[in-house]
């Protein structure tokens, strides 16, 4: 039998989430940051991934002094527990400054707010020992076409990317496309546009992405093939595991839930390209369902990791000999039916 793989895990804070939707409050009591980090530990996962305000809450009203101050206390509290921080990500949504767009308003000002903030994400990244920032281009794109400069929006993108990559040397910057949801049509829709948009910046080399599993479903993209083509880049520097029913809403259900072949696929191509041997942590961006009582609130990452350690057996157990020869034949009727009868246990 081949060696298994060993992956490590990871999690957000806002993967605890409270069950409000847009229609809906609150399902559930918050739990506290401490709270969080405990039941990350009790899962035995390995990282944390934050957005900036989750390392330091608050942190448009602080000073820079009071955000290292901060960022060196969550420090000392995720080394004390053994869990590290796997990268840190601007949230570039909320304040009234991104409104009409982050690194794309056609504000200067709120523009340059957008490029201030991430280079204190970065500031924030290093206190907590790691050199990644993740990129979720939330509102770059647009609701109503007319209103932004698509070419010039690209141009606005690639000067935010080297206002970061000459803020910090070290400092890997990681694309999350998404096509749409909160925009009707983003920029950076796909791994392609991210890897592509890599390439007109200072330092191609330190822009990669991150691959979602429902944001490649929601572009109508199979991630597995998504995750390929990253790794053919040895630009995979990052995932966000989950699923998605169909072209809705962002689901973020547990991996694998939706549709497990998918799920399956995922997991066969991780293991074909070797995803995690630089270190990289398979992330869930899972959220528990609205129902969910609070007593399961760790329920969807359990389960997703679950699935994924069950589908990497499923993956070294692939019978390829016999895949091939049917590949060979040209017989894809049998093909689609020895996956389905591997997947369903025969
Ligand atoms: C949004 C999403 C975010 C990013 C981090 O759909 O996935 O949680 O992963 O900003
Ligand atoms: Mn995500």
């Amino acid at each position: 039998m081949p060696k298994k793989s060993q992956y490590r895990f990871c999690a957000g804070p806002w993967n605890f989430s409270e069950g409000r939707d847009p229609y809906g409050p609150e399902t559930r009591p918050s739990e506290s940051f401490d709270g969080r980090l405990a039941a990350l530990k009790k899962l035995g996962f390995d990282a944390m991934m934050f957005h900036d305000d989750d390392a330091v809450p608050d942190i448009d009203s602080k000073s820079e002094a009071q955000i290292i101050k901060e960022a060196k206390a969550l420090k000392k509290r995720l080394d004390g527990e053994g869990v590290a921080a796997e990268m840190v990500a601007p949230r570039l949504w909320f304040a009234p400054q991104t409104i009409d767009g982050a690194y794309t308003s056609n504000s200067k000002k709120d523009r340059q707010y957008a490029i201030d903030r991430s280079r204190r994400t970065i500031d924030i990244a290093k206190i907590l020992g790691t050199d990644l920032i993740v990129l979720w281009l939330a509102r770059e794109g647009t609701y109503i076409r007319e209103s932004k400069d698509a070419g010039r929006c690209v141009d606005y993108l690639v000067e935010a990317l080297d206002a970061m990559l000459a803020h910090d040397k070290k400092a890997r910057l990681c694309i999350e496309p998404k096509p749409n949801e909160p925009m009707d049509h983003a920029y950076i829709p796909t791994i392609g546009h991210a890897l592509a948009i890599a390439q007109l910046s200072r330092d191609p080399k330190r822009v990669g992405c991150l691959i979602e599993s429902a944001h490649a479903i929601l572009a109508g993209l199979d991630p597995s093939d998504e995750i390929e083509f990253a790794m053919r880049f040895g630009k995979l520097w990052s995932l966000h595991l989950n699923d998605q029913n169909g072209l809705k809403f962002d689901q973020d259900k547990p991996f694998g839930s939706a549709n497990l072949r998918v799920a399956f696929n995922q997991v066969r191509t991780l293991e074909r390209t070797g995803y995690g041997k630089n270190g990289e942590f398979i992330c869930f961006d899972v959220h528990p369902f609205r129902t969910t009582r609070p007593e399961q609130l760790i329920a969807h990452l359990d389960n997703s990791r679950k699935t994924f350690l069950r589908l990497v057996e499923k993956a070294e157990t692939y019978p390829e000999k016999q895949a091939n020869a049917l590949i060979a034949a040209r017989n894809h009727q049998d093909l689609d039916q020895l996956v389905l009868e591997h997947l369903m246990g025969r």
